[in-house]
């Protein structure tokens, strides 16, 4: 007999079709009275898929669901996920690293490009027809640039690689030092203050929430500009929007905020920030490799087979 899975979101249609052959799937977001239906269908699932932009899995849903033994998450961030609770009730957690490396890391680079080059600005400017009156005011040079990448993991080196290739001069920031040849940082504060770009690449959660404060932002100072790629969990966003607004940072570059798909009012009319609608894994081949990556997990599970990609509490 097939094995119900919830999923609380879709995935690509093909990998949908297929987790469809293999399983008994409850969409969630088809469904107008979602906790009843949870209700209703709680003795049969097992599995949960569950996405960053949906509610994630809390213990009060571990709870909820009896007989619950795996959730795969459709990302590598998994702060919506409560480890500890799975842990403790032993359910299995999983979630897809390394396959969307390289296009997360691609987003940071072209916000930098962009909030550095005025790249979405110039293509405004040229559609608007303001060409005609003037030049563009000018940009800021990456080469020579220093860039500070809060979080060294894959994506914080895959960043570091990409800059590198820009000629930046790149300095890391992190829990612990790493066997590479970039300067490390101990102080956020004090690398801050020796960068020109922050870039935040680490892992959203409780351990980096608010890390970056209005303290910080005045380190990196007026001529300083701020990328996000991780979690909007990361930045006070009340402050970054202070440090915008008083000119404390040149500027933005974002694709993660904290209540997404919400951005603040005051952001959207500013002209010195870039906002992208969280799309650092949203590449077609990427979300497919990861809907594949969520469905072997589910696979290997049920046929007692080793997990492709476990998470574990660090
Ligand atoms: C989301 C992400 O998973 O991988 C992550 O941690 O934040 C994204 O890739 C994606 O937006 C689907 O929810």
């Amino acid at each position: 007999m097939k094995k119900t899975i919830l999923a609380l979101r879709p995935v690509l249609p093909d990998e949908m079709a297929e987790l469809d052959s293999h399983f008994n799937v409850l969409k969630l977001w088809e469904e107008k009275e979602p906790e009843e239906f949870i209700k209703a269908h709680k003795n049969e699932i097992q599995g949960v898929l569950s996405t960053y932009n949906s509610a994630g899995v809390r213990a009060a849903m571990m709870d909820a669901l009896p007989n619950l033994e795996i959730i795969s998450q459709f990302g590598v961030g998994y702060d919506n996920i409560d480890i500890e609770a799975a842990e403790s009730r032993k359910i299995a957690v999983t979630n897809t690293p390394d396959i969307l490396t390289n296009d997360t890391a691609d987003v940071a680079l072209m916000l930098l490009l962009n909030i550095a080059r005025r790249g979405v600005e110039g293509d405004v400017f040229v559609r608007v027809g303001r060409w005609q009156k003037g030049p563009l005011p000018l940009g800021v040079c990456l080469a020579d640039k220093t860039v500070g990448i809060v979080g060294l993991g894959k994506i914080g080196s895959a960043i570091a690689k990409r800059c590198c290739a820009f000629d930046m001069n790149v300095v890391y920031y992190g829990r612990s030092e790493k066997n590479v040849s970039f300067t490390y940082y101990n102080d956020l504060k004090s690398m801050a203050h020796d960068s020109d770009f922050l870039v935040l690449a680490c892992a959203g959660g409780p351990e980096t929430e608010n890390i970056i404060n209005l303290d910080i932002l005045e380190a990196l100072g007026p001529k300083g500009f701020l990328i996000n790629i991780a979690r909007g969990s990361v930045v006070h966003e009340e402050d970054l929007l202070i440090a915008l607004q008083n000119r404390a940072i040149a500027g933005a570059g974002l694709d993660v905020f904290a209540n997404e798909p919400n951005v603040p009012e005051e952001m959207l009319k500013m002209d010195q920030v870039v906002l992208l609608p969280h799309i650092g894994s949203a590449t077609a081949e990427t979300r497919s490799k990861m809907g594949k990556l969520v469905i072997d997990n589910f696979l290997a599970h049920f046929e007692g087979k080793p997990l492709l990609t476990p998470v574990y509490l660090s």
